[in-house]
């Protein structure tokens, strides 16, 4: 449990310090007497192969954790997986990329000039998976990748580092529903992800699940400072399976609206 505390204690920091400022807040608000169990951490990336799904799993993979789940966005063009640590405690890891080759060939040579820029040791550390951008980036290039997918512009601009944390309703004390977490967010002034409603899923899909808005960050481009959406928070109520055991998979439907979190 060591590596793994390790790597997420990096995650962490980077998406507190860069990503999301605002999650120590929320962090807060809802720590009990307990630490907050986190239910998964989410990464984003490219499909070419120097950079993708499976060059981010790798460090994940070394540590003890095994693919569990795959999932399509046919809309967006994305395909994820989510991955499982035999210690129930260690977070699941959500990891997406996009299919650089079903889009404009204005996107697919501007996302291949970036990934040229990647020192292929870069990668072999896995703090790389915390270490946000390995590439240059213009503010017009990413204009167009975010004008043809948000989630492009997303990581062009950003690079690598857990865009999410998720806080486990299940273990809290104070609140059981997701929409009680909802209201004491908004009452401190926080904005929540409404696309396909503030809740999404239900008990049927065994997942409820809810997001911020992500924090609007200052990133430096090569040709200035600019704001744009950075991370955000959710928050997940699991429901039993028939064995008893909490589901532990992911649901495409509210998983799709889950990554407008980051929209603009
Ligand atoms: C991942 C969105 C999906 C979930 O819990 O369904 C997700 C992302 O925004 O990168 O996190
Ligand atoms: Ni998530």
């Amino acid at each position: 449990m060591e590596r793994v505390e390790k790597l997420f204690e990096g995650l962490w920091q980077d998406y507190i310090q860069r990503l999301c400022p605002s999650a120590a807040q929320v962090h807060d608000l809802l720590t009990e007497d307990e630490p907050l169990l986190n239910d998964h951490i989410a990464l984003r990336t490219f499909n070419l192969p120097k950079v993708g799904l499976d060059r981010l799993a790798a460090p994940f993979i070394a540590i003890g954790y095994k693919p569990c789940g795959k999932y399509h966005f046919e809309a967006k063009k994305l395909y994820a997986e989510h991955f499982e640590h035999p210690n129930p405690r260690a977070p699941k890891v959500f990891i997406s990329e996009l299919m650089v080759g079903q889009f404009s060939s204005e996107l697919q040579q501007a996302v291949r000039e970036l990934v040229n820029q990647v020192p292929e040791e870069a990668l072999n550390d896995p703090a790389f998976l915390y270490g946000g951008r390995l590439w240059e980036l213009d503010f017009a290039t990413y204009d167009m990748l975010s004008a043809e997918s948000e989630y492009a512009g997303w990581v062009a601009a950003h690079g690598y580092g857990a865009n999410h944390f998720t806080v486990s309703i299940n273990q809290l004390e104070q609140f059981t529903e997701v929409v009680e977490v909802n209201q004491l967010l908004r009452h401190n002034g926080f904005v929540i992800n409404e696309s396909g409603g503030e809740v999404k899923g239900s008990p049927e899909v065994l997942l409820e699940q809810s997001s911020t808005m992500a924090d609007r960050v200052d990133v430096g481009f090569t040709d200035g400072v600019h704001s744009i959406p950075g991370g955000f928070y959710e928050f997940a109520k699991r429901y039993p399976m028939p064995d008893g055991e909490l589901y532990s998979g992911f649901v495409e439907a509210s998983a799709d609206k889950i990554f407008e979190s980051t929209n603009m």
